[in-house]
């Protein structure tokens, strides 16, 4: 396969204005008629060939208006149509042949659960009909679909329904015009068995929207939530950005058999079951967050991906970035604002720092790619939000408000780029962005080294950063990005932020410095008394910050910093010092013990009476160990994990009984809500009961058995299983996963956990137990939910995963060489952890290089082929 290059970028010869569609819905030989109505474009040469993309289709006609083309006339490879001689403007008439059923790589039209749906996006069109598969040819579209009336009774695809109708042989049909001109990665098309719960959303012009929500009939009882996000979603988008929903009626629809979280076709969004349903019987806190983020990210698109577009797919961050910074921001606002920036954080710190790390590291926006699917990634998505974030803070909100106006009214309907946006967001401010753009084309996470010091004698803070930005694949030399550093100096004597004066000039307490270069001092003046600085508040640019704080320096930040996000900060890298001391003493085979201060640090925690509590939650939760061997040059995952063990074993030795005390406190009887006050004590409760298993003290393991068999929520039954499963209590464990397994065994969505919970245990019998529970009934190979909750999961399993008998690796070998075959997108993403090779010790390394080599020697998809041709170069 071979790489596209953004600096290959041509116009389309040819525009499709309007395009009409018939689907003769059949599993293994659905017809598909295409007429297209084409223009020649005005920069194109008039010889210029018509290129159309289509792959895994049979051609059956083609005419140009009105005339079938000889055989002569036309090419035909796997890739694509290439016809030669063509009108400036004409009418292209086609019909093919496909089969939804053995569809299982998901992409372009298939079949889950019987009923029939689409996925698009990136490159999936090209799998319906012949057409310029590109994101800057935009059509308006007329849909006609054709089904069984029995077994689809529902007919749905984009924009307005305008016909409907009974046809001969038990068959029926419907047809949909979407008024608003889309690329065709937008196109959507859903037919089945499926049952809708209806709502509606008056719009702040006063129009009426129709809101439906369509699932199988099982899971009318799984909507409320998601119903209930979208119209808050709505009216954020309304109030916070000035954007209107613009079609009479809005759709979603539930699928198991779903690539990604959701796609956000044109007025019928189409979702992965698990990123819709909720019950509180059925799903977590943690699911009912995620619901709302993802319904408000889908919606969000309409505006940021639909109406305004991206010309090509390697600007895909200029929707996702802004649409994942509108969706975090929606959260925030609706939940805990706090807790939403320290778990966003938390993750990207752990999960992109590695991505930007390793062997596929590219930017946000990358120059070349083979597989555009293998580009969904962490980087284009949560890099791209943080990178409008600091455009947000660069400008203040309401300039940024205004370049976003001017960006949606300048654009709307276009396919456009990058430059298009940060040009109006310099355009309306003034701000000079031109090396702020360096973030979107270089890679990998900037280090900033920090140190300072106090001037007694003159009053100053003298601060010095130095950023320097790791090489990464194909990019050796970096130049110095725009990194806005948020800070304030916290005097110790009276542990308030003290005004910051630089070059003359009062900045107040808390204000952004500039670092432009590779290295600055910045002198603080009138600073009376010693200060601790508080820098990168509230995680102001995606970077690595290194200041040498001693101990006591953390533990002052973590009761006094005015910024929430840091206070947590201090906490976390207060314990990665007396993790790293540990990581160490293990290593050297040296007792362990534990840093005393740590446990004061956590005894003050618990006992002040933090009102927050859901802050309280994350300040009390350890670094994970993927993020611990973030931290590492080399990762020893024996010594990380026996750390972290350890201080969380020494914690709950030392405060026991406040645990007990946090635990009994935050139990509560009422009816559960997804509110942030429930969850916020849902997750204190839990924390405290996480750390009494860590000791497996007896009034724990009660508590644990106790909120287990209450059966008050998902979120308490699923965390008391998980630690009962996760204790050497397997006596009173594996009822209870038997139990639930079987209470359950109906739903697959809990099933996903049941299965997630087994295999994410420390015990060493998990290998065993996925190869088992891969031939469980409700286990499938096909269902990418199912493959990501239990070999994904065990992936995450740190210890086990990288047995040092190689088994973990082999395993998931043995999965993505299947799913290769089956599902060429879900393989990709499988293989990553492998491709971490060189973060580990000369051993793994081996072992893992071993079994991308067996990989390699597999007749490979494109998908794959990337990944692994990156990993092992
Ligand atoms: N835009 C989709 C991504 C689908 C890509 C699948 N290969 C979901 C989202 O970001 O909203
Ligand atoms: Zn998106």
């Amino acid at each position: 396969p071979q790489p596209v290059y953004l600096s290959d970028y041509q116009p389309p010869a040819y525009l499709v204005t309007h395009t009409e569609l018939t689907f003769d819905l059949d599993p293994a030989a659905t017809r598909v008629k295409a007429r297209l109505q084409i223009e020649r474009h005005p920069s194109a040469d008039s010889q210029a060939p018509l290129v159309l993309n289509g792959e895994h289709l049979t051609l059956i006609s083609l005419a140009i208006d009105g005339s079938p083309l000889a055989d002569a006339a036309y090419q035909l490879t796997d890739e694509v149509l290439h016809i030669a001689d063509v009108p400036e403007t004409f009418m292209l008439e086609s019909e093919v042949e496909l089969a939804p059923s053995s569809n299982t790589a998901l992409e372009g039209l298939y079949q889950s659960n019987g009923m029939y749906c689409t996925q698009c996006e990136a490159e999936g069109f090209r799998r319906i009909t012949y057409y310029p598969d590109r994101p800057d040819v935009m059509a308006t579209f007329k849909v006609t679909v054709i089904g069984n009336a029995t077994s689809e009774p529902v007919l749905l695809a984009n924009g307005n329904p305008v016909d409907q109708g009974a046809l001969e042989n038990g068959r029926h049909f419907a047809t949909w015009e979407d008024p608003h001109p889309k690329p065709c990665y937008l196109f959507a098309l859903v037919a089945g068995n499926l049952h809708k719960v209806e709502d509606s959303f008056e719009t702040v012009s006063g129009r009426n929207v129709t809101l439906q929500l369509w699932v199988e009939q099982e899971n009318l009882d799984k909507t409320e939530h998601a119903m209930a996000s979208l119209k808050r979603a709505m009216a954020w988008d309304e109030q916070t950005y000035g954007r209107e929903y613009d079609l009479d009626l809005f759709m979603i629809v539930a699928v198991n058999d779903f690539n990604m979280g959701a796609m956000e076709n044109k007025g019928l969004n189409i979702f992965n079951s698990a990123a819709v349903l909720t019950h509180p019987n059925t799903a977590t806190d943690a699911a009912f967050q995620n619901v709302e983020g993802i319904v408000a990210h889908e919606y969000f698109h309409n505006w940021s991906g639909n109406r305004v577009t991206c010309r090509d797919w390697f600007q895909l961050s200029l929707k996702e970035g802004f649409t994942v910074f509108r969706d975090q921001c929606f959260s925030a606002d609706t939940n805990s604002a706090p807790v939403k920036r320290i778990q966003d954080v938390s993750f990207f710190r752990t999960a992109q720092f590695a991505e930007d790390a390793g062997p596929t590291a590219h930017p946000i926006r990358p120059d070349h790619f083979i597989e555009i699917t293998n580009f969904y990634t962490l980087t284009i998505y949560e890099k791209g939000a943080e990178v409008v974030r600091m455009l947000r803070n660069l400008l203040g909100w309401e300039d940024f408000r205004r370049g976003s106006d001017l960006y949606f009214e300048r654009f709307d309907g276009q396919a456009v780029t990058i430059e298009d946006f940060v040009g109006c967001m310099a355009e309306v401010s003034d701000v000079d962005l031109s090396q702020f753009m360096r973030w979107y084309s270089q890679a990998g996470t900037p280090e900033i080294d920090a140190h300072g010091e106090y001037d007694y004698a003159h009053g100053e803070y003298h601060l010095t950063l130095r950023q320097r930005t790791p090489a990464t694949p194909g990019q050796s030399d970096k130049l110095p990005l725009h990194i806005p550093v948020r800070m304030g100096l916290v005097g110790t004597k009276s542990g308030q932020d003290l005004t910051l004066t630089l070059l003359g000039e009062k900045l107040g307490n808390d204000a952004v410095i500039h670092l432009t270069e590779d290295e600055q001092t910045f002198v603080f003046t009138d600073v009376a008394e010693a200060p601790v600085p508080s820098l990168l508040r509230d995680f102001s640019a995606p970077v690595k910050l290194h200041f040498p704080y001693s101990r006591e320096d953390l533990a002052f930040l973590l009761t006094h910093d005015s910024d929430g996000f840091n206070r947590w900060d201090a906490g976390q890298r207060l314990a990665m010092l007396a993790l790293d001391d540990l990581i160490a003493a293990h290593r050297n085979g040296v007792e362990k013990v534990m840093d005393s201060r740590v446990v004061e640090a956590f005894r003050t925690l618990l006992t002040s009476a933090m009102s927050d509590k859901a802050v309280l939650a994350e300040m009390l939760t350890l670094p994970s160990e993927a993020y611990i061997a973030e931290q590492q040059p080399i990762v020893d995952v024996d010594a990380i994990h026996a750390a972290r063990e350890f201080v969380r074993q020494s914690l709950a030795v030392a405060l026991r009984d406040e645990f007990v005390a946090v635990y009994k406190a935050n139990q509560s009887d009422e009816p559960y809500a997804p509110t942030p006050e429930q969850i916020a004590q849902r997750s204190l409760k839990n924390v405290a009961l996480t750390y009494l298993m860590a000791i497996e003290d007896e009034e724990g393991i009660t508590f644990c058995e106790t909120q287990f068999a209450a059966e008050h929520n998902m979120t308490d039954v699923r965390h008391a299983l998980t630690l009962l499963v996760h204790s050497d209590r397997d006596d009173i464990a594996s009822p209870a996963l038997k139990a639930f397994g079987e209470k359950w065994a109906h739903d697959p969505l809990v099933m996903d956990q049941w299965f997630t919970i087994q295999v994410s245990r420390p015990q060493p019998d998990v290998l065993e137990r996925v190869q088992y529970l891969m031939q469980h009934p409700a286990f499938s190979i096909k269902n990418p939910n199912k493959v990501r909750a239990l070999v994904g999961a065990f992936a995450q399993n740190r210890i086990n995963f990288h047995r040092l008998d190689g088994k973990g690796y082999a395993l998931l070998a043995d999965v993505v060489i299947e799913l290769n075959r089956l599902n060429p997108e879900i393989a990709a993403r499988l293989v990553t952890p492998l491709t971490r090779w060189q973060r580990f010790d000369e051993e793994r390394q081996q072992l893992m290089r071993d079994e991308l080599v067996r990989i390699k020697q597999e007749p490979l998809s494109s998908n794959v082929f990337e990944v692994v041709e990156k990993a092992l170069a």
